[in-house]
């Protein structure tokens, strides 16, 4: 391309100013800034994290393997969890001079309880935990979101058991729940458990109950013309009948990934036994960094839009006028000082009435007290005026009885001598009457 004929748009600082169309006198040099972000990119290196949901042995771990031709980890998951739980593993990994940080989050005890009502929960509240952290760090004053390792769920692997029937409820409950959080792929699992024509009914039979249920599934991108065609044929694929293997098996003179059965060979990368190609094409091949941009525009943006607007942030105020941040914040606080001003008034008020409450209680009381007072004063001078009385008669009584008492003693005293006298007499008579006798 010549220089002369290159252009560069020139945006003005505001944007009344006009906007001018200059040809370039020669070679600047921006030209390499696509150069210099491929540069940038893998010298910072790249993240994936892949969400796996589907029943505990429906060949989860058995599919990241062949995927991403490593072996992960092989230990057998129980069927025994209380509950459900993500467990996130992540890996470093290298191709070429690329490298990749892959986290793979497994839902340990999907499906495994009696009562799956619950089982989405724990998946919605991991995802919604991850955008939160990564808004968390965006909001930051000191924010480090360059080097910050972001754990958002890129895609969600949705494991379809192959029963050639329909979709279970737990499958359409979960994905309901998830498809506005997560760019989801459907997938049917161990298809090599499955004829190929149950298999070609049973996709078409799950696509409509996506459709009939309002299922959102990701959707390969056709907007590039690099991959649309591509893209466009791949959904129509959709849901991938996928097998995985870590088996090596020999195929003619070729050492083939497979799984072996006594009738015959299934080929994982044989792509008229099953999509797995089709998946890791589509996934890792062509489309990996639009499920990485569709995460951050799509479903993050959406979880942070309402996550602000909850906490009261809005771009336009009631009249639909532009509303800056600064605004919301000023009207925000306004708003918070005012409710905090109503508030402390209205603790004042109900103090004052508790204080005035208390007051005309106690006043009461000390009334009552008083009154109480009163009365057992009257009753107590009534009882001692009573006991005055008591006292006086029986000081008369006392009086009366000593009266008795010395006249009786007085009387006592007289009778010993008129006794003592009577005596003599008698004596004397007796000795009178005895001389008489005698004479
Ligand atoms: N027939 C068949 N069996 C598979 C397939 N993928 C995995 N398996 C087997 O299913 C069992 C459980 O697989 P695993 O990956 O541990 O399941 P996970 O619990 O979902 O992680 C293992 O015995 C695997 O060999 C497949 O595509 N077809
Ligand atoms: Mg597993």
């Amino acid at each position: 391309m010549r220089p002369d004929v290159l252009t560069v748009c020139f945006v003005c600082a505001t944007q009344n100013e006009e906007k001018r169309n200059l040809n370039l006198g020669g070679h600047v040099g921006f030209d390499s800034l696509p150069d210099q972000l491929v540069s940038k990119s893998v010298t910072q290196g790249f993240c994936f994290n892949i969400l796996c949901v589907g029943e505990t042995g429906i060949g989860k771990s058995t599919l990241m393997n062949t995927l991403f031709n490593t072996m992960f980890e092989n230990e057998e998951a129980s069927h025994y969890q209380n509950g459900v739980y993500l467990r996130p593993r992540t890996y470093d990994l290298k191709e070429s001079n690329v490298q990749l940080k892959l986290t793979i989050v497994d839902t340990v005890g999907f499906g495994d309880q009696i009562n799956k009502e619950d089982s989405y929960k724990p998946i919605v509240n991991y995802i919604d935990t991850e955008f939160e952290n990564y808004l968390q760090e965006e909001l930051k004053i000191k924010r480090s979101l360059f080097n910050y390792h972001d754990t958002r769920i890129h895609i969600c692997l949705y494991f379809i058991a192959p029963t050639g029937h329909s979709l279970k409820s737990l499958d359409l409950v979960t994905m309901k729940k998830l498809d506005s959080k997560v760019n989801i792929i459907p997938i049917i699992a161990k298809a090599d458990t499955i004829s190929k024509s149950e298999l070609h009914k049973f996709k078409i039979k799950i696509m409509s109950e996506l459709v009939s249920n309002g299922v959102q599934i990701y959707q390969f991108p056709t907007d590039d013309e690099t991959v649309s065609e591509i893209n466009a044929s791949m959904n129509a694929h959709l849901p991938f009948a996928v097998v995985g293997s870590v088996e090596e098996v020999k195929v003619g003179n070729k050492t083939v990934r497979a799984r072996q059965y006594p009738w015959g060979i299934v080929q994982v990368e044989n792509e008229s036994h099953c999509d797995f190609v089709k998946l890791r094409e589509m996934l890792i091949r062509v489309n990996m960094e639009d499920l990485r941009e569709q995460t951050h525009a799509r479903h993050y943006e959406l979880y942070r839009r309402c996550k602000l607007e909850e906490m009261g942030f809005k771009d336009t105020d009631p009249d639909s006028q532009p509303f800056s941040l600064q605004e919301t914040y000023e009207a925000k606080r306004k708003e918070f000082l005012g409710d905090l001003q109503r508030k402390e008034e209205e603790m004042r008020q109900m103090f004052v009435n508790k204080v005035k409450e208390t007051e005309a209680e106690l006043k009461e009381k000390e009334r009552e007290l008083h009154d109480k007072f009163e009365q057992l004063k009257r009753m107590h001078q009534e009882e001692k005026r009573k006991v005055e009385e008591k006292r006086r008669d029986l000081e008369e009584e006392m009086n009366a009885f000593n009266r008795k008492k010395v006249a009786v003693e007085t009387l006592s005293l007289a009778q010993p001598m008129k006794k003592e006298k009577d005596r003599k007499k008698q004596r004397l008579c007796v000795s009178v009457h005895l001389c008489s006798l005698t004479d």
